[in-house]
């Protein structure tokens, strides 16, 4: 093992132990100038194989920063990618401890079904082809930095701060996505309201550039995979007691309950 890989195993260390003990850990960017997206995608995949290795099972990817609204609230302006896993997945309706998070914020989402692999460079009909269903999601995000601040590498190696999702009902992927009003709401109040549009135009080109970037860490998205398109609005801080509920024009609902 040379010198960077040791370093992208033990910082891959440090965000899993400031994960498992829901405690901030000091931005990366400031001791290690140096790290850049290469290395950051293998500090995101070191941290998964822990995870793996902990039995977690690999769900899919999540698109982050695929709308202007994102990327103003991050000050970042790339498009990112993360891996989803088994334990990040939570029941729809049901109820979610806070404890396990730092500073979670929650977010309104498009979540895709694969039944086809995708790899690299495929065209927006190729994509839509790949899909059997799509469902309205919640994602909850918790970056495992301080002050929820990072640069891109960063939150990169911080799998684009992956932390929960939970889906709505799967349906028909024939319906028209690309202009779905997508309302959340907090206990019973609107809390972030905006369009499927948001997300690079439709949330369809969001699969096409998922593809992409997963091939150039070499990977491809795999039929029975779930990807996240990328919030269309900013996100919103989570609290206990909060009933999250997101309504889209034609797509469903998704509810979550952040508990005790
Ligand atoms: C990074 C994750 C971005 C999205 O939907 O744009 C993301 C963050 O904002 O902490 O998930
Ligand atoms: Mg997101």
């Amino acid at each position: 093992m040379d010198s960077k890989q040791h370093q992208t195993m033990q910082i891959a260390e440090i965000l899993d132990r400031a994960m498992l003990n829901s405690q901030a850990t000091p931005q990366l960017s400031l001791d290690y100038p140096e790290i850049g997206l290469k290395q950051a995608y293998q500090i995101q995949a070191a941290g998964i194989e822990k995870r793996m290795s902990r039995n977690e099972k690999l769900l899919g990817i999540k698109m982050g920063f695929t709308s202007r609204a994102k990327m103003l609230q991050m000050g970042v302006d790339d498009l990112i990618w993360g891996r989803l896993t088994s334990t990040m997945q939570l029941v729809e309706g049901g109820s979610v401890s806070l404890k396990r998070f730092i500073h979670p914020r929650i977010e309104p989402e498009i979540a895709f079904r694969l039944n086809k692999t995708l790899k690299g460079k495929v065209s927006l009909l190729e994509a839509m082809n790949a899909v059997d269903a799509i469902a309205p999601a919640l994602e909850i995000i918790d970056s495992r930095y301080a002050n929820f601040k990072f640069s891109l590498a960063d939150v990169v190696a911080d799998n684009s701060s992956s932390s929960g999702f939970v889906l709505g009902q799967w349906r028909s992927p024939k319906q028209d996505i690309g202009n779905q009003a997508m309302v959340m709401e907090i206990n019973g109040k609107p809390v972030q309201i905006g369009s499927s549009s948001a997300i690079l135009g439709n949330p369809w080109r969001s699969l096409v550039e998922a593809a992409r970037l997963a091939a150039e860490s070499d990977i491809c998205l795999e039929a029975g995979w779930i990807v996240l398109a990328g919030a269309a609005t900013a996100a919103h801080p989570l609290s206990t007691g909060d009933h999250v509920c997101l309504h889209t024009s034609s797509m469903g609902q998704v509810h979550l309950h952040a508990g005790e």
